[in-house]
């Protein structure tokens, strides 16, 4: 089989890719390995799941019919909302019949001689593509810690983001669950809920904000709606591409007296979700300022945990907002609870699990079952997983080995007419992530169309350009406090991965840039 364009990945960003390469009259297929559309929702269905970026901002705006006819229910989307979005996207269009669905990807080699892709999937199959998409997803890949004695664990074992999808029903179950991220926050209350008893293990306290969740405003979306394309331009402006509602503040912190700051941090806490990092200018880029409001937080969680000794492990001591700020639904209340417990693996690790549970620092903790809520091998886990070869048999891996390099976050140098969706050196998990994939998408679908329109065969970074873009992507992440903390944005999470910081931050002068590498011809690109 051959393609003129082949995708890989059916979530937000595959599926808008097939449908962009269909509108320029493109052959194209995607290839998902999982039985439905909807990416990191079809997998992330763990309990109290959904999006921390508010429903009228995460959905597509490509088309206007679309986000004028879909209606979200409450302000920020619940997992199976999102699902049914995507399907809703996936049948308006008639995506489903250029989609394979249950197919794996396994490898793809650029055919020098030929100029394409020979992609090979989990059946055997070999099929051919001038331009590969992978539109893989940045959190993909989960992370699953090599802790001793786990396969002989005699409970059910969990990962949130490969969460199956008939119900898990923790009532009256003894239930430990490892980690204090994201996922694990919106979990641990509606587990801890269930629960007969819960136990979380906590290496790194987190910081997390209310998200003050409710039902959506029908005054309010009918005001976005009366003009969209304003409210999403104004978003596209605001340096994480979205939040154009209550905009990061200019004044810097010692600008402001403490009590005016205070009622920054209070505002922001009231109104909820991520624009709590928003409160002060510099809160991002000055310790102090950082300090300020990380203290904020702490002692909103001394208000509300009771017991002094939890509540100060609770305490996260690192910068705020450099691992991602997580939005909560009574997070930190929970601990309140008598059926929940808290225990700090920080020093000594988890010592090993056995048939009965987790011991810690010789401490025996019997559970029912094992929930690993310890997030993805994040932006490259994905990519590095398939066997990807490029110019002369060149690996992905070897070219990656000091870690992710592209240019733009779309190519790599050395791999011709593959195009990777929101990858590192791109703003992607530092935006809005539809935002990000619709401005990916917009640019590869132009590209291509260029190339066609010219009788070109073939676009790579050049290596100079990829090397500056590198450069630049450090270099604007070096002005910050993101790299101070063992994130995954680091990719410290993972044990032996190269510590690179791998998004690029700043929505609106990322999107400047690619305009400008177009205007000029594609600069710092070969085509041939
Ligand atoms: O994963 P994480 P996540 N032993 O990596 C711990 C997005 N997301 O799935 O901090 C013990 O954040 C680890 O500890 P430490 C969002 O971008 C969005 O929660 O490394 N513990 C940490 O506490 C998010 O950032 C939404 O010391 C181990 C936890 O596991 C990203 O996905 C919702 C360990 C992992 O936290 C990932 O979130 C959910 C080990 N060996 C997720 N290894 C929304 O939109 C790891 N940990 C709302």
């Amino acid at each position: 089989m051959s393609f003129e364009v082949l995708i890989v990945g059916a979530g937000f960003a595959g599926l808008y890719m097939l449908h962009r390469a269909r509108s320029l009259g493109l052959a194209a297929r995607v290839f998902e390995a999982a039985s439905g559309v909807g990416g990191t929702w079809y997998w992330n269905r763990y309990p109290g799941a959904r999006c921390d970026v508010e429903s009228m901002e995460y959905s597509y705006q490509f088309d206007d019919q679309l986000q004028q006819e879909w209606r979200w229910s409450e302000r920020f989307a619940t997992q199976p909302e999102i699902m049914r979005y995507a399907n809703h996207v996936a049948d308006r269009f008639d995506l489903r019949k250029d989609i394979r669905f249950n197919i794996r990807v396994v490898a793809a080699t650029y055919d020098d001689i030929g100029k394409r892709w020979k992609v090979r999937t989990d059946d055997g199959v070999e099929t051919s593509a001038q331009f590969l998409v992978m539109a893989t997803g940045c959190l993909s890949t989960a992370n699953r810690p090599d802790i001793k004695g786990l396969e002989n664990f005699d409970g059910a074992v969990y990962h949130t983001g490969e969460w199956p999808h008939e119900e898990v029903d923790f009532t009256g179950k003894r239930v430990g669950v490892i980690g204090t991220g994201s996922s694990a926050i919106q979990s641990i209350p509606i587990i801890a809920g269930q629960a007969r008893k819960l136990v979380v293990f906590q290496r790194t306290a987190n910081y997390s904000v209310p998200a003050h969740n409710a039902p959506l405003d029908p005054a309010y979306e009918a005001r976005i709606k009366a003009d969209y394309a304003s409210f999403r331009a104004r978003n596209s402006l605001q340096i994480n591409a979205f939040g154009s509602n209550l905009p990061r503040s200019p004044v810097l912190a010692r600008d402001m007296t403490p009590q005016e700051r205070r009622a920054a941090f209070e505002a922001r806490w009231e109104y909820g979700g991520l624009f709590f990092l928003g409160a002060l200018g510099d809160l991002l880029l000055d310790k102090q300022a950082n300090d300020m409001a990380a203290e904020f937080v702490r002692g909103k969680i001394r208000e509300i945990v009771r017991d002094p000794a939890v509540a100060e492990l609770l305490s996260p001591k690192q910068v705020i907002g450099c691992k991602r700020l997580c939005v909560d639904s009574g997070y930190y209340a929970t601990f309140n609870r008598p059926n929940v417990r808290l225990v700090d693996i920080s020093k000594s690790g988890i010592d090993q699990i056995t048939p009965a549970g987790v011991r810690v620092d010789g401490a025996s903790f019997e559970l029912d079952s094992l929930v690993f809520a310890t997030g993805f091998d994040a932006m490259t886990g994905t990519l590095l997983k398939i066997d990807i070869r490029g110019r002369g048999g060149r690996t992905l891996r070897e070219a990656w080995e000091a870690g992710p390099r592209t240019y733009l976050g779309i190519n790599v140098a050395g791999f011709p007419n593959l195009f990777i969706i929101a990858g590192p050196g791109s703003p992607s998990v530092l935006t809005n992530m539809i935002v990000s994939i619709e401005q990916h998408v917009n640019w590869i679908a132009d590209c291509i169309a260029r190339l066609r329109a010219q009788g070109r065969a073939s676009i790579e970074a050049r290596p100079e350009a990829q090397e500056a873009w590198v450069e630049h992507v450090n270099a604007v992440a070096g002005r910050t406090l993101y790299t101070q903390c063992n994130s995954w944005y680091v990719g410290a999470n993972i044990p032996g991965k190269k510590r690179v910081f791998m998004p690029l931050l700043g929505f609106p002068d990322y999107v400047t840039k690619c305009d400008e590498v177009v205007a000029k011809g594609y600069e710092g690109f070969d085509i041939s």
